[in-house]
C-alpha cells in the first residue's frame, strides 16, 4: 500500500480509518517533535539537508531524495506489505495463523520487547547529538541525519505498535520513552551501550557498524514474530538499517585508509603527528565497541530470551530458513564458559541458550567487515591487522562478567588474567584518556563541499549518485 503524505502523520496503515489512534499518535507528535528540538542534533535544524524519505515500503525506488530541514522531515508509520496466510513459524503456537491483534497472556512480554527495542532509537539520536559540530564533511554530517532521523523514526514505529496495540499502559510507556534519556542519572536508557557517550566521530563509525549491527539481528528476530505488526514493521526497519552500518563500515574504513596513506609517506610513528589516527588506537576503539555490543545479546542462559522464542515473538535470525523442528525442545547449542581459569565449551538447551547463539551469527557478521578493513591495510603493504577482540573480553553481562569470574578478566587473545595484569594492561587494549582526547582533538568540523578533514580518506562515491563535493548540507 502506498504511504499516504497528505496526512499529518505520513502512513501506510490507514490511519485515517481509526480515528482513536490517530488522535492518540497525533497528540504524542508534538512531544516527539519538542524531544527532537531538545535532545535531537543541536544546531543545524534550520539547514538544508539532503535526506532520504521512504515513499513506498516495496523494495524497488522506496527511496526520494531531497534538501529538508530535519524537523520538517516526514516521521511516519510504514510497515513492509502483509505476507498472505502468513504463521506462528517456531514456538508452542507453530503452525498457527500469525497474530493481527496481541495474545492476552503475552502482553507483558510483548511490550517489554517492543519496549526495549523502541528505547534504543531515541537514546542513539541523544548519544550523537553533539556530532554535528565537528563533522569531517558535509558528506559525513548528512549522513549523521540520515542515520538520526530514521533512528527518531524507528521510536515512531514502536511507539505506533504501543499506541494502536497496548491501550493506556502502552501510552504511558511511548511517553516514558521521551522521558528517559542517554547517560541520565535518574532515568538512564534500558541497556547499556546506550547510555555510553558517542564524543567522536570514530566512536560514531564504530557505534554504526557495531552497534547498529545488533539493532540489523535485533530486528531481524522480531521480524519472525508471530505478532504480524510487529514482523512487518520491523521487516521495513531492516532496509533503513542497511544504511547505519554502511557509514559505519565506510567510515571506519577511510579512517583506516587515511592511516595507511600517512604510514607510507611518514612512516608508522608518524601518523598521530600527520594528523590521522593510527592503527593500533583503531584497534582499541574496536575492541571497545565490539565489547559492549556483545553485552547488547543479554545473557547466555536466558528464560526471558527462552520465552520470549517458545511464546512465539521473538524467533532466531532467519528462523524460516534454519532445518528444525523451530521449537528446540529437545536441541543443544554448545556455549562457551570459564571453568575456572580455563574455557570449556558446554552444551545446554538450546532454548536456555538462544541469546548466544544470535550473538554468535552476530559476531560473524562483524567478522566480514574486519576483514575488509584488513584488505585495505593489506593493499597498502603495511603488515598490522585487526582483529575482533575475544568474546569474553571488556564484559559486563553475562557469565564472563568479573563478578560472575571470581574476580577473573580476559584479554583480547583470550588469555585469562587476574585483576592486577588487567589493570596493568587495559590501557593497551581498550582507549585511554589520553587517546580519547587525541581523537577528540583532531575533530574539527570542515564545512567546505568536497573538503574532508585530514584524519579520514573522502568516501570513494557520493549518496544517491551525487558527486562528493555536492553540498549536502546548506549552510547558508
Ligand atoms: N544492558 O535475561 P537477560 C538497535 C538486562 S539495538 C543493560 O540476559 P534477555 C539500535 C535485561 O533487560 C537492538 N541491561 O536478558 C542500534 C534483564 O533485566 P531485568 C535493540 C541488560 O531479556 C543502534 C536482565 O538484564 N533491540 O536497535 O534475555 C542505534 C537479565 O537479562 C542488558 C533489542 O534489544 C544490557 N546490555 O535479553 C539505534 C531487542 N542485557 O528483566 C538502535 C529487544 C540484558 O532483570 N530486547 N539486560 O530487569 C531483547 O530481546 C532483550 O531484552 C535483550 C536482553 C536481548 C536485550
Ligand atoms: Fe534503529
Ligand atoms: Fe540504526
Amino acid at each position: 500500500m502506498a504511504i499516504d503524505y497528505q496526512e499529518r502523520i505520513p502512513n501506510n496503515v490507514d490511519l485515517s480509518e481509526d480515528r482513536r489512534l490517530q488522535r492518540a499518535l497525533e497528540a504524542w507528535q508534538p512531544n516527539y517533535l519538542q524531544w527532537w528540538q531538545e535532545m535531537g542534533p543541536t544546531e543545524f535544524q534550520a539547514h538544508n539537508v539532503y535526506l532520504r524519505t521512504a515513499v513506498s515500503v516495496d523494495s524497488k525506488g522506496w527511496a526520494n531524495f531531497g534538501h529538508v530541514k530535519m524537523p520538517d522531515y516526514r516521521w511516519g508509520i510504514f510497515l513492509a506489505e502483509p505476507e498472505q496466510d502468513r504463521k506462528v513459524n517456531f514456538g508452542e503456537h507453530k503452525g498457527e495463523a500469525a497474530w493481527q491483534d496481541v495474545p492476552g497472556e503475552y502482553r507483558g512480554m510483548l511490550r517489554r520487547l517492543i519496549v526495549t527495542q523502541g528505547d534504543t532509537e531515541p537514546a542513539s539520536v541523544e548519544q550523537q547529538r553533539q556530532l554535528g559540530l565537528t563533522a569531517p564533511s558535509l558528506y559525513d554530517l548528512r549522513n549523521l541525519f540520515q542515520v538520526n532521523v530514521e533512528e527518531g523514526r524507528h521510536l515512531w514505529a514502536m511507539v505506533y505498535l504501543l499506541h494502536g496495540y497496548f491501550g493506556r499502559d502502552g501510552r504511558e510507556e511511548a511517553d516514558a520513552m521521551l522521558q528517559r534519556h542517554s547517560g541520565d542519572v535518574d532515568k538512564p536508557r534500558i541497556l547499556g551501550a546506550f547510555n555510553e557517550k558517542t564524543p567522536d566521530w570514530l566512536s560514531f563509525y564504530m557505534f554504526t557498524y557495531f552497534t547498529d549491527r545488533d539493532g540489523k539481528y535485533q530486528l531481524a528476530s522480531l521480524a519472525e514474530s508471530g505478532f504480524d505488526p510487529l514482523s512487518r514493521t520491523c521487516r521495513f526497519m531492516l532496509t533503513e538499517e542497511a544504511h547505519h552500518m554502511f557509514v559505519g563500515e565506510t567510515g571506519v574504513g577511510r579512517v583506516i585508509q587515511r592511516a595507511c596513506e600517512l604510514t607510507n609517506e611518514h612512516g608508522e610513528d608518524a601518523v598521530r603527528k600527520m594528523g590521522g589516527i593510527d592503527l593500533p588506537t583503531v584497534q582499541k576503539y574496536l575492541n571497545f565497541h565490539f565489547s559492549v555490543s556483545l553485552d547488547l545479546f543479554g545473557s547466555e542462559r536466558s528464560t526471558n530470551a527462552a520465552n520470549f522464542f517458545s511464546m512465539g515473538l521473538k524467533g532466531r535470525f532467519e528462523e524460516t530458513k534454519i532445518d528444525d523442528d523451530h521449537k528446540l525442545g529437545n536441541d543443544i547449542y554448545p556455549i562457551l564458559e570459564l571453568d575456572g581459569e580455563k574455557f570449556v565449551t558446554r552444551e545446554d538447551n538450546a532454548l536456555t541458550v538462544i541469546n548466544e547463539r544470535l550473538r554468535d551469527e552476530y559476531a560473524i557478521d562483524c567478522g566480514r567487515g574486519v576483514r575488509r578493513w584488513n584488505q585495505i591495510i593489506k593493499r597498502h603493504g603495511i603488515n598490522f591487522e585487526l582483529k575482533l577482540p575475544h568474546r569474553a573480553f571488556n564484559r559486563q553481562i553475562g557469565s564472563f562478567n568479573q563478578a560472575n569470574t571470581g574476580g577473573l578478566q580476559v584479554s583480547p587473545d583470550g588469555e585469562v588474567i587476574a585483576e592486577a595484569a588487567w589493570t596493568e594492561n587495559h590501557g593497551n587494549w581498550l582507549p585511554t584518556e589520553a587517546d580519547r582526547a587525541f581523537v577528540i582533538g583532531l575533530m574539527q568540523p570542515i564545512t567546505e563541499p568536497g573538503k574532508y578533514a585530514a584524519w579520514i580518506a573522502p568516501p570513494a562515491r557520493g549518496i544517491n549518485n551525487q558527486p562528493i563535493d555536492f553540498e549536502y548540507v546548506r549552510l547558508n
